[in-house]
């Protein structure tokens, strides 16, 4: 049962940051962090925005957005109004503007003179690499955009795509977006099933895809799945792809389909580099993407253009307080992604940013892979998960350590709450790297698929940073903590993270279902979005993330965050990464169950650790938090997009035969966990 129950007088919610350890205070784990690091005067005095903006949007949102709009964007047609809510939860933005996002991207650049400056610099798994400059990238989105027009691909048809993390993925996403077709990426991990439901629900009528890419040292086929997808019987009428366009990117064998098969080379290849790009409705759609929900359909995340370009560029610039002459940018999240649309496909080529690609894993062939590249193309925004952060804890320091990491000056994380350990660490050992004067300020980004783009961060030459926490929202997004029935929750308290206005990059709907979009987010509170995501409210009103609510666990009536066990534990020198379920319990309802991988040089003691854990967690966070059972595993399950899958280690906590796993990064983990238990 999914609990939406939080109550608003939580035991300890008066606690003040003082007193860390005193009983009372047991769910105040999160907030007795109370560490803060003021941007350095330096980095302030240098910052692209200032403090003033907050007050700025305050005066007059849609006046505030519609200022960016025509900041950041070059539009072919002037909007006439910036938002329309007259049909509420169905905004419009910039209404009666037309713009093209392909030409923000590329074109425009070339025109001002900054054809040569490089757009990319894409880094393969095996060690080829190849820059782009915004020219070249121009050339190649004009040629694609004419070899899918000649394919038969029109403005509103929808172009499925299944790529890896190679330049032609923004190639194929920017000349879907120049000729008004609406692509839907499915990550390249992603199953054959998972594709076809994909295609059919958004009725594609081309698939972008490759041979396949290298994973690890070793070749990893893509198309197969495709083949696969197309060629069984849906469950409608079949699917509606006529043509299929293939990468070579690893040269292993293919399939192939005459007729519907077309390498990219000899179609994209040989198409003509000229091509016009027309303006498009503001509200014309961009881009499907699906992401799970509680049900097992996946939800077709539908987003626009004016609003979505806007918000993904402002807040690019702003967050990441981006130089575009100087810095170089690396967000490492993949395009199967919301985070590899918004921050590496559209926004950092809008504004017209140099970044950096890179196709494989992070240990492939070393785990300083990584740090090389930092060092090769001197990065100086790194945009990464906190989950990347924890393993490069538990590979050791001294691994970073080798390279010079000096140019990098602003940290991005995002994805899921970030614990003050890893924040600290990401802050000491990557921000801290050569004779800087003061380390890189971290921004910790809270925002969703549906929202399009981020939502509450620091602004880095104006928050003074809190391990841990995101903090304020952005100018212009109007976030709030409320209780169960809506309303406000005072500072110190906890509740539900909801969005009040609407923003220019959310969601217009869920494809082909507005009433499920009605259901999911606009019904829990009737005027406001609803996030999904626990929040609370420290004493000086910034915003803390607690994880899913339905993660949210109910211990002998209680309320206990997942994240703050969790952090609790991974704050223990043995602990590497832990995930905490509440299984049901006959006592008390619910009852703390831990999964902890331990760090490689600790000492797996049995039960001294396991005693000793629960002690440490007893004295973080106070004794109704210690965890009734801790199991040490090898692995945690994990979605491809780092995402611990709590629902399958809750099984394995209440004794059941685990669920669908078919979505995890590693299909084998949940057997690690079953074999390790069994010893
Ligand atoms: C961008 C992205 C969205 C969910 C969201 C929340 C979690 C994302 C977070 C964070 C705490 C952050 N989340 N960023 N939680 N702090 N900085 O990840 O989109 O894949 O749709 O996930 O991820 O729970 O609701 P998406």
């Amino acid at each position: 049962m999914m609990r939406f129950t939080m109550s608003q007088d939580t035991p300890g919610s008066t606690a003040t940051a003082a007193n860390p350890t005193q009983q009372g205070d047991a769910l105040e784990n999160l907030l007795h962090e109370n560490r803060k690091f003021a941007p350095s005067e330096d980095f302030a005095a240098n910052a692209v925005v200032g403090a003033e903006v907050y007050a700025e949007a305050d005066a007059d949102r849609p006046a505030f957005w519609a200022k960016q709009a025509r900041e950041l964007l070059t539009w072919d047609k002037d909007f006439t109004q910036a938002l329309d809510w007259s049909n509420p939860p169905f905004a419009k933005w910039f209404v009666g503007g037309e713009v093209n996002a392909a030409y923000n991207a590329l074109d425009r650049h070339v025109e001002n003179g900054l054809g040569d400056r490089v757009a990319i610099y894409f880094e393969g798994e095996p060690g080829d690499s190849r820059a782009y400059t915004y020219a070249e990238l121009t050339e190649e989105v004009k040629k694609a955009a004419n070899a899918f027009e000649s394919l038969g691909v029109a403005k509103g048809d929808r172009v499925a795509v299944y790529l890896p993390m190679i330049p032609e993925a923004v190639i194929t996403l920017l000349a879907c977006a120049r000729i008004g077709a609406v692509h839907s990426v499915v990550f390249g991990g992603f199953s054959a099933d998972a594709l076809r439901s994909r295609i059919e629900d958004a009725e594609a009528k081309l698939v972008v895809t490759a041979d396949g890419t290298y994973r690890r040292g070793k070749p990893s086929a893509l198309k197969p799945a495709v083949d696969e997808a197309l060629s069984r019987e849906g469950d409608g009428n079949g699917h509606t792809v006529q043509n299929v366009v293939v990468v070579k990117r690893n040269g292993q064998d293919v399939d192939w389909t005459e007729g519907r098969d077309h390498w990219w080379a000899d179609t994209v290849g040989a198409a003509s580099a000229e091509h016009t790009a027309v303006g498009h409705d503001s509200e014309h759609p961009l881009f499907i993407l699906y992401t799970s929900g509680t049900t097992g359909k996946p939800k077709g995340i539908l987003h626009t253009t004016g609003g979505y370009l806007t918000q993904t560029a402002y807040t690019h610039k702003a967050v990441f307080d981006l130089h575009p002459e100087t810095d170089v940018y690396w967000c490492t999240a993949d395009v199967g992604w919301v985070t590899g649309h918004s921050y590496v496909a559209y926004a950092p080529l809008i504004n017209g940013a140099t970044q950096v690609m890179y196709e494989g894993t992070p240990d492939s062939p070393h785990q300083g892979r990584w740090w090389e590249i930092v060092q090769k193309y001197k990065v100086s925004i790194l945009y990464t998960a906190p989950t990347a952060i924890r393993t490069f804890m538990k590979w050791g320091r001294d691994i970073p350590d080798k390279y010079d990491l000096s140019s990098i000056r602003v940290l991005g994380s995002v994805g899921e709450p970030i614990n003050p350990e890893a924040w600290m660490w990401y802050r000491d050992v990557i921000g801290n790297s050569g004779a800087k004067q003061s380390p890189a300020p971290i921004v910790d980004t809270w925002w969703q698929t549906e929202t399009g783009a981020q939502m509450i961060a620091p602004l880095p030459g104006v928050t003074a940073t809190k391990p841990g926490s995101a903090q304020v929202p952005l100018p212009g997004i109007a976030v709030d903590v409320v209780d169960e029935n809506g309303a406000s929750v005072p500072n110190g308290h906890g509740g539900f993270l909801v969005i009040r206005e609407p923003w220019p990059a959310m969601l217009r709907g869920i494809w082909g279902d507005p009433e499920r979009f009605k259901e999911t987010y606009w019904s829990r509170f009737e005027t406001m979005y609803f996030a999904g995501d626990g929040a609370k409210k420290d004493e000086d009103g910034d915003i803390w993330l607690l994880g899913r609510v339905d993660d949210v666990m109910n211990i002998s009536g209680h309320r206990l965050s997942t994240t703050e066990i969790e952090s609790a534990l991974v704050s223990h020198p043995a602990v590497a990464e832990a995930a905490v379920v509440g299984a049901a319990d006959e006592t008390t309802g619910q009852a703390v169950v831990a999964f902890v991988i331990l760090r490689g040089d600790a000492v797996d003691s049995g039960d001294e650790i396991v005693q000793d854990l629960r002690n440490h967690v007893g004295k973080e966070i106070g004794p109704i938090a210690k965890p009734k059972i801790i199991l040490v595993v090898p692995e945690l399950p994990k979605t491809r997009s780092g995402k611990i899958m709590r629902r399958l280690l809750k099984d394995v906590a209440e004794g059941r035969e685990a669920g669908d796993a078919t979505t995890l990064a590693d299909n084998t983990v949940m057997a690690q966990i079953a074999a390790s238990l069994k010893k």
